[in-house]
C-alpha cells in the first residue's frame, strides 16, 4: 500500500506554491516532468524539469490545445504497476509511470467571471488537465493526485512520515478531492452553456447529484422536472423497489417521501402504524395493534381528504391492511416489505403503485436537507429532533395521565412531519384533527378542531372527535387564544415547546381551563 515517491508530473495554471513544492520534491529524490509553460517556470528556477514534449517524442500542438493527450502520458498515469500484463505493456512501449501529479486546470470560472468573450471563454475549457486529474485519481492504488496547492504541505509531510512513500489512505482521499474537482469544474462549463445558449437548458439538466429519471412534468403540468438521487443510504421513495403501478409524479415522490419519513417515527417492534399523507401533510396517523386497525384509525381522521392519498406502513404490509387500502382510491403504498398475499390484493388495482423499502430511515440519523431560494440553497441538517417522556416538563397544576401523556408524544412526534403553523389533536393513538399550513396558530387550531368535528359527522357520531383528546403545536403558543381554542374543542392536554414571552399568561389560561399542559423545550418548525 506504501508507494514510493520517484516520479511527478506537473501541469499547473495558478503557479501558488509551485516552486517551493517542486523544489522539495527534488530535494527528495523525485524526477520533475512538466508541460510547457509549468517545466520553464522550473528551470527558470534552476530546477531540472523535463517538458513532456521530450516524454512524448511530439511537440505540443494546435496551440496548446493538445499537450498531454497521449499514451506516453497517460499510460504513465493509468498502468497498474503490479500488474504484470500491464508493466510489460508499459515496458514494451518505453512508458514510465508518475507517482504524483500535480495539476490545476484552466480557470475556466475566473475567465467567464473576467469576460463576456465567447472564444476566451471557449478556449480556457481545460480537456488535457481533467484528463490527467481523472486518469491519476482512477489509479490512486499508486498515483497521488494533487489539484489543490493547499495540498501540496500535507503531501510533503506524508512523504516525510512514510520514508519518502505515500500510503493508500492518503492517496484516496486525494482522488476524491480530485474528483469533486472535475465535477465542479464540468458543472461551471455546463452552467456557462445554460446562460449562453439561445434557450436555456432547464435547469434541472445542469443539477449536480445522480439523475434517477426524468419525470413527465413537476409540481405542475407546465414544469419541466427530473428526479436526482444523492447517495444516502437511506430506506425510503429514491431506493424503494416499485412493485407495480404507473410511473411515480413529481408531487407523488415528495409525498411518499412524507409519508414514510413521518410512519418512520414510531418503532414497528412497539406498533404497527400507518401514515396518510395528501400533498405532503398527513391527514390521518395512527397506531395499532395491527396494520388494518392502524389504518381505519387513520382513515377515520379525515376519511374525505384520504382521497388519492398516500399510505405509508412502518410493518410489511399483509393482507388484512392491503384489503383495507385498495377500497378506496389511493396513489401510492410505500411499506418496508409486502407479503405475497398482499401483493396480489394490491395487483388488482393495475395504477396504483406498491413501493418496497427493505427498511424504515431512522427518524434520529444525521442528515441534510436543501431547499433553493433565489440565487441560492439553504442547506440544513434534517430535523432528527425527538421528544421523549424524560424531556417533558408539566407546566400546569395538573399533570397529564399516563395514557394523556403517550397520546402528548405521539402528537408531538406527528406534528414535526406537519407543515407550520401546526396544530394537530390526537386521541387513543391516532389524530382526530390537523390543522396545517396556516399563516397564524389560532387559524391551525380552529381549522383542527374543525376536522375533528367533520370526522364525527362523517362516521356518525354525536360528539366531536376532540372530545377528550390533546393537542400538540409544532412551536409555542404566543397567545392563549390558540390554546383556548383547543380547549374548546374538547382537548384535555397539551404539548407545546414553550418559550413565549407570554408563557405565564398561557400557563394561567391552561390552568384556569383545567388543562395539563407540558414544554418540550424542541420546536418543530417546517416549511
Ligand atoms: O488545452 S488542454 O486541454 N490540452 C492538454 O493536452 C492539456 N494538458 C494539460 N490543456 C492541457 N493542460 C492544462 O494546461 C493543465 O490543466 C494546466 O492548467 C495547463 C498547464 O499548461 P502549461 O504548463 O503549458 O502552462
Amino acid at each position: 500500500e506504501l508507494v514510493p515517491m520517484k516520479r511527478a508530473l506537473f501541469s499547473v495554471s495558478d503557479s501558488t506554491g509551485l516552486i517551493d513544492f517542486a523544489r522539495a520534491l527534488h530535494e527528495r529524490g523525485v524526477a520533475l516532468v512538466a508541460t510547457g509553460s509549468t517545466c520553464k517556470a522550473l528551470i527558470d528556477a534552476g530546477l531540472p524539469a523535463t517538458n513532456v514534449a521530450d516524454v512524448i517524442g511530439f511537440p505540443e500542438i494546435l496551440g496548446g490545445r493538445v499537450k498531454t493527450l497521449h499514451p506516453k502520458i497517460h499510460g504513465g498515469l493509468l498502468g497498474i504497476r503490479n500488474d504484470p500484463v500491464h508493466a510489460a505493456e508499459m515496458e514494451e512501449h518505453g512508458i514510465e509511470g508518475f507517482d504524483l501529479v500535480a495539476v490545476n486546470l484552466y480557470p475556466f470560472e475566473k475567465t467567464i467571471a473576467a469576460t463576456e468573450d465567447y472564444a476566451t471563454a471557449v478556449e480556457n475549457i481545460d480537456i488535457g488537465g481533467p484528463a490527467m486529474t481523472r486518469a491519476a485519481a482512477k489509479n490512486h492504488g499508486f498515483v497521488s493526485i494533487v489539484v489543490d496547492p493547499a495540498d501540496y504541505a500535507s503531501v510533503l509531510e506524508t512523504l516525510d512520515a512514510n520514508a519518502g512513500s505515500t500510503p493508500l489512505a492518503f492517496r484516496k482521499r486525494l482522488a476524491g478531492k480530485a474528483f469533486a474537482r472535475t465535477a465542479a469544474y464540468d458543472a461551471a462549463v455546463s452552467g456557462w452553456f445554460a446562460r449562453v445558449l439561445e434557450e436555456p437548458a432547464p435547469a434541472w439538466r445542469s443539477f449536480g447529484g445522480s439523475l434517477r429519471e426524468v419525470m413527465r412534468y413537476g409540481e405542475n403540468p407546465h414544469q419541466e422536472a427530473a428526479f436526482y438521487a444523492t447517495g444516502e443510504v437511506r430506506p425510503g421513495v429514491s431506493t424503494a423497489k416499485q412493485l407495480q403501478g404507473k410511473q411515480l409524479s413529481y408531487n407523488n415522490i415528495n409525498d411518499t417521501d412524507a409519508a414514510f419519513e413521518l410512519v418512520a417515527e414510531f418503532d414497528p417492534a412497539e406498533t404497527a402504524a400507518v401514515a396518510i399523507i395528501k400533498h405532503a401533510n398527513p391527514c390521518g396517523v395512527a397506531t395499532g395493534a395491527t396494520l388494518a386497525e392502524a389504518y381505519d384509525k387513520a382513515l377515520r381522521c379525515d376519511p374525505v381528504s384520504a382521497f388519492g392519498g398516500i399510505v405509508a406502513l412502518n410493518r410489511t404490509l399483509d393482507a388484512e391492511a392491503a384489503k383495507k387500502i385498495v377500497e378506496i382510491f389511493t396513489e401510492v403504498i410505500i411499506a418496508p416489505d409486502a407479503t405475497d398475499e398482499a401483493v396480489a390484493i394490491v395487483a388488482a388495482k393495475k395504477n396504483l403503485r406498491l413501493l418496497v423499502t427493505g427498511g424504515l430511515p431512522d427518524p434520529a440519523a444525521r442528515g441534510t436537507t436543501v431547499k433553493t431560494v433565489a440565487g441560492g440553497l439553504l442547506v440544513q441538517d434534517r430535523d432528527a429532533g425527538r421528544v421523549s417522556k424524560a424531556d417533558l416538563k408539566v407546566v400546569t397544576r395538573r399533570a397529564p395521565s399516563d395514557a394523556e401523556l403517550d397520546d402528548l408524544l405521539f402528537a408531538f412526534r406527528v406534528a414535526k412531519h406537519v407543515k407550520s403553523n401546526a396544530i394537530v389533536y390526537v386521541k387513543d393513538g391516532a389524530t382526530v384533527g390537523v390543522g396545517a399550513g396556516q399563516m397564524s396558530r389560532v387559524d391551525s387550531s380552529t381549522i383542527a378542531a374543525k376536522k375533528a368535528a367533520d370526522a364525527a359527522r362523517t362516521a356518525g357520531l354525536p360528539e366531536t372527535l376532540a372530545k377528550g383528546s390533546v393537542v400538540a403545536s409544532d412551536a409555542f403558543f404566543p397567545f392563549a387564544d390558540g390554546l383556548l381554542a383547543a380547549a374548546e374543542a374538547g382537548a384535555t392536554a397539551v404539548i407545546q415547546p414553550g418559550g413565549s414571552m407570554r408563557d405565564d399568561e398561557v400557563i394561567a389560561a391552561a390552568d384556569a381551563a383545567g388543562l395539563a399542559m407540558v414544554f418540550t423545550g424542541m420546536r418543530h418548525f417546517r416549511h
